[in-house]
């Protein structure tokens, strides 16, 4: 997986770059994250990457030749390989899990962040797609790049264990995670539920796919009409929405 990342502030990646299961990704050269000062691209004397908007208004804009610079710039890198272009903005599509993977299998990545009042609508040329992480107000780009770059990188061999990312996976995409415990077994009276300590797996199992159902149903409850359930999940859910009505 290669990432370049077109920002006015590479050091906004310091998070993805220096800490955590990622950066250790990239130490190991199974990611390749490159940042790029975009005013490095801009010539002038005062190295100037903005301007007012023609028309009027608030704010600036950033101006398109710098971004246009560093995009073919980046491209002349590899000229056998095609990088995907995506411009973090507030009216992109708004990203999920199955754009997570889609943008995974392109390999290659060229993020465009965002600053002031957004960019030159002609750099949209050069642009794949546009993509929003979510309907709140950014400052810019780079900390929906940064929820970009973690998310997509899951994806690449050994930054999570193999298990949690594919197996759990379809157990993921389905329902909201069961409830999670560790030592001790008592903490100020709340107990670890004993089925977890029975060393039953297959009841521990069916425990866990209920309450990650009672999760979904309780916290989340619009997920669980978006997908079919197995008889083995309906009758789950028609316990736990039993249970939840009598107050238990
Ligand atoms: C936010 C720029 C608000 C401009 C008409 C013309 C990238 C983002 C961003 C930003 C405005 C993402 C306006 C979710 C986000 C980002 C910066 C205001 C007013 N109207 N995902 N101008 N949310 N945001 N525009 O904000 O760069 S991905």
């Amino acid at each position: 997986m290669r990432i370049d990342v077109i920002t006015l502030f590479p050091h906004m990646f310091s998070c993805v770059t220096d800490y955590g299961v990622i950066s250790r990704a990239v130490k190991q050269n199974k990611i390749k994250i490159h940042l790029w000062n975009l005013r490095d691209f801009a010539y002038d004397k005062h190295k100037t990457v903005d301007d007012r908007p023609y028309g009027g208004g608030a704010g600036m804009v950033l101006k398109p030749e710098p971004i246009i610079r560093a995009i073919r710039k980046i491209k002349r890198i590899n000229k056998k390989l095609v990088p995907y272009v995506i411009y973090l903005s507030p009216q992109g599509k708004i990203l999920d899990q199955k754009k997570v993977y889609e943008l995974y299998k392109k390999k290659w990545l060229i993020i465009l962040c965002g600053r002031y009042e957004g960019v030159d609508e002609r750099v949209m040329k050069f642009v794949d797609e546009e993509i929003s992480i979510g309907d709140y107000v950014l400052t810019g780009g780079e900390s929906a790049a940064v929820v970009l770059i973690d998310a997509v990188c899951r994806y690449v061999k050994g930054v999570v264990k193999e298990k949690e990312s594919l197996v759990k996976e379809s157990f993921i995409n389905k329902f909201l995670d069961h409830p999670q415990y560790t030592r001790p077994r008592s903490y100020m009276n709340m107990k670890v539920p004993e089925i977890l300590l029975s060393g039953d797996h297959k009841k521990i199992e069916l425990y866990r796919l209920k309450e990650a159902i009672r999760n979904t149903y309780k916290k989340r409850p619009e997920l669980l009409n978006k997908i079919k359930l197995t008889d083995l999940e309906k009758k789950l859910l028609e316990e736990v929405i039993k249970e939840e009505r009598s107050g238990k």
